[in-house]
């Protein structure tokens, strides 16, 4: 039904381009969305983080843990993938500089059954950061400090937009809630994510995540197989994932194992695996998706109310 309104010849496109973009719902966003930005730069801003251009062409990119379509150009003889999130280039550049952040645009051709989930978008923007040496709960710290901070501007800043919207917005008590994977799914089962995230009325960290969850990179426990150094924050109130990170895998040797048990091959990521073979230190980071932290703060039923120029899997639109 959604489909059917979208999928349209280019000249009702246009039509409903300039629809969406009346709409005060999403001027109301867009507006909320523009606090949002600024103030999680800001926050990082103080914290010593440098921001650093977005790399959108790339033969590296995530290999992600669902499948999506995997888009890529020629040039120059070669296949640069359209990046689906900068994870190696941040435990790259990292090395270097510290502490960096990037506004990184990402394309993920998700499948069209994921048009009406409300939340996925095949073209978002995720803040995502990296530091040196920084522990995962060093990290759910800065997590919580930045998103508290960004709260309260929005309350400072769109009152207009909230009394619109119907939307209350204040920082959460601290330290938000967290729950294991493991306990989160016996407790809920394996919709426990969508769960979880209705039955809170503030975020929650889901933390340990068993290793055939997520990708290569995130860091097993030493005295924990299986067990990965990582999280996700859930949005309360059903809005689910806020952001997901964690603690890298840097040691090469370990690298190359956790590649092979995804059936991967080290020529897929080589032009990371060489770096790692001379040796990277530990590095930890998160990636914060811009849009559905606009959908959550607004209330909004789908992702797509946070943007401009919406993609939505499986609809091609301005
Ligand atoms: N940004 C995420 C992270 O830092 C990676 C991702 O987007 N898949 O772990």
């Amino acid at each position: 039904m959604l489909k059917q309104m979208l999928k349209s010849n280019v000249v009702d496109g246009i039509e409903r381009s300039m629809g969406h973009l009346s709409d005060p719902r999403v001027l109301s966003s867009i507006r909320v969305q523009s606090t949002i930005r600024q103030s999680l730069r800001e926050s990082l801003v103080r914290r010593g983080f440098l921001e650093i251009s977005p790399t959108m062409l790339s033969p590296l990119t995530d290999p992600l843990n669902h499948p999506v379509y995997d888009p890529y150009i020629t040039a120059y003889g070669e296949k640069l993938w359209l990046t689906k999130s900068m994870i190696f280039h941040k435990q790259i550049a990292v090395q270097q500089l510290g502490k960096i952040f990037i506004m990184s645009p990402n394309i993920r051709l998700e499948t069209e059954d994921k048009l009406s989930s409300g939340r996925h978008l095949f073209e978002f923007t995720q803040i995502d950061l990296e530091a040196l040496e920084t522990t995962r709960e060093e990290m759910i710290c800065l997590a919580e400090e930045i998103i508290n901070e960004a709260l309260e501007r929005v309350a400072a800043v769109n009152s207009a937009e909230l009394e619109f919207l119907k939307r209350k917005v204040k920082p959460f008590r601290r330290p938000f809630d967290a729950i294991t994977y493991l306990d989160a799914r016996e407790k809920f089962g394996d919709d426990f994510e969508s769960k979880l995230s209705q039955q809170s009325e503030s975020p929650v960290w889901i933390v340990d995540i068993p290793i055939e969850a997520r990708e290569f990179y995130d860091r097993e426990y030493p005295d924990r197989p299986g067990i990965l150094r990582d999280m996700d924050l859930i949005w309360p109130e059903g809005f689910q994932e806020a952001l997901s990170g964690g603690e890298r895998e840097f040691q090469y040797d370990r690298i190359l194992e956790r590649i092979r048990r995804k059936n991967q091959t080290e020529e897929q990521f080589r032009w990371f695996t060489e770096l790692a073979r001379k040796g990277i230190r530990m590095s930890s980071g998160f990636g914060i998706g811009i849009e559905r932290f606009t959908r959550f703060v607004c209330g909004l039923e789908h992702v797509m109310l946070t943007n401009p120029f919406p993609k939505v899997p499986g609809v091609v639109s301005l």
